[in-house]
């Protein structure tokens, strides 16, 4: 985390989460965590209390071990942050409140976890293989881990992943699934292979469509054959330089609950396209049919639809590149400070596959604006710093709001954008409460 300014930190609200929700509601409710643990895996509980479940072939299925029965300690699973909020634990999905983002890259333990289904035990990297196939494969092949981490070029970038249904929780009328608020979305530094390197070594055809993952995790119904989830990019985007099957997340092993042993990264696209547990790659002569590809999963309508619409699913179009948007991560929303004081304000913005061109914010509810200070990203698909210092014109109650505006001149919108059935692309602009004493 870069240094909080001195004197300001210490004069935030007793509780800005509440303040947040009492404004505009816009922090999930960080419901009790007690009792979240009973349905986690072994594995991972005895990662948490730091030695093996000897006996664990003994204890009854949902006995909570009772070193961690009574305290809320689920973030020790995971290596979290404990003020990550739990949206739901089966299947996992925990977002991270904006304030706990303000590093460039996104540490592990503060990165969003986003599931699916159930994540695998134990994945054996040293065995680790992975299938290539597909109709547009010359020949079906299996390449080890090991191979491939021998054989091909490695690359490093900070890739910007964002969950499609970020911001779902706004929408109205809502939306089912998790209720992310504002912190499904980090960037870390990614190292591993091109994707393209690893195809173009393989053999494809120019029958090739899309690029398809199958991975390592279970349903939730428990049946094994049954796919979590298989979703996949068009050849334009599997191809690119910045796409990777990643094997290292900010210099180390990817976390279980991030990928391990291996997963695919296309920054800039709806998280789902970045599948984790990689173990089959399918390389297909159609748009990928597999499971939430297909319907209304991970896709909107392809024309603006009245809120609350039913749209036929030929009517839905699959989510490409996500768009323009940003991010305040400092000072956490219900700063307060005194009077006559600047304040330095500063986030990161993004814009899918294109970069984000302006920052600005507002402190008087969008009446108007003056522009931030933009840093470069890293490598293309990278998240964007950008920071101001605000002279507030005297006491009383401000927001402060943040807009980026992409390289197309996209611009990122005020209130909600258009209502889809899923609740995605909420890409509206973040504000936080300042109150001058
Ligand atoms: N195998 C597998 N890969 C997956 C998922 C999943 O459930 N299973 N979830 C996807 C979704 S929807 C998102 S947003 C990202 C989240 O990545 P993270 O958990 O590392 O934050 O992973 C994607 N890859
Ligand atoms: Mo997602």
């Amino acid at each position: 985390m870069e240094k909080e300014e001195k004197g300001i930190h210490a004069l935030y609200a007793a509780d800005p989460i509440a303040a947040d929700k009492r404004l505009w509601g816009r922090v999930a409710d960080p419901h009790t965590r007690r009792g979240f643990l009973k349905k986690s895996g072994l594995a991972a509980m005895a990662v948490a209390l730091g030695a093996e479940i000897v006996f664990a072939d003994k204890m009854p299925s949902g006995l909570i071990p009772a070193g961690l029965a009574n305290n809320d300690e689920w973030y020790k699973l995971f290596g979290k942050d404990k003020d990550l909020i739990v949206l739901n634990d089966r299947p996992w999905n925990v977002e991270t409140p904006p304030h706990l983002l303000d590093d460039v890259v996104t540490p592990a333990s503060r990165f969003f976890m986003r599931n699916n289904g159930i994540m695998p035990e134990a994945p054996d990297a040293k065995n680790w293989k992975i299938t290539i196939e597909g109709e547009a494969v010359k020949t079906p092949v299996e390449i080890s881990l090991n191979d491939l981490k021998e054989k091909f070029k490695h690359h490093t970038y900070q890739l910007t992943i964002e969950c499609g249904g970020n911001g779902r929780a706004e929408f109205y009328p809502p939306a089912k699934g998790n209720q992310w608020s504002l912190g499904a979305v980090a960037c870390a530094e990614w190292t591993g292979v091109r994707v393209r390197d690893v195809l173009e070594s393989v053999g494809i055809t120019d029958q090739a469509v899309y690029l398809a993952y199958y991975a390592a995790d279970k349903h939730l119904s428990g049946d094994p054959d049954k796919v979590v989830i298989s979703r996949g990019v068009p050849m334009s985007k599997a191809m690119e330089d910045e796409t990777l099957l990643a094997f290292k997340m900010n210099g180390e092993d990817i976390p279980l609950a991030h990928g391990y042993p291996v997963r695919l990264v296309a920054g800039g696209w709806p998280g789902s396209v970045s599948g984790k547990w990689v173990e089959k790659l399918s390389v297909r002569n159609i748009v990928h049919d597999g499971p939430k590809m297909t319907g209304d999963a991970y896709r909107v309508p392809c024309k603006p639809v009245p809120p609350g619409s039913e749209v036929n699913p030929e009517d839905m179009c699959i989510i490409e590149s996500m768009p323009v948007k940003s991010l305040i991560t400092y000072p956490k929303s219900g700063a307060i400070i005194e009077e006559g004081r600047k304040l330095e304000v500063r986030g990161h913005a993004w814009a899918g596959d294109l970069e984000v061109s302006k920052m600005e914010y507002s402190i008087d509810f969008g009446a108007s604006w003056k522009r931030c200070e933009l840093k470069a990203p890293a490598n293309r698909l990278a998240w964007q710093r950008f920071n101001t210092t605000i002279d507030f014109p005297g006491k009383g109650y401000y927001e402060v709001w943040a807009r980026a505006t992409d390289s197309k001149e996209a611009m990122q919108p005020m209130v909600i954008p258009g209502w889809n059935p899923k609740g995605y692309l909420n890409n509206a602009c973040h504000r936080i409460a300042v109150k001058v004493v």
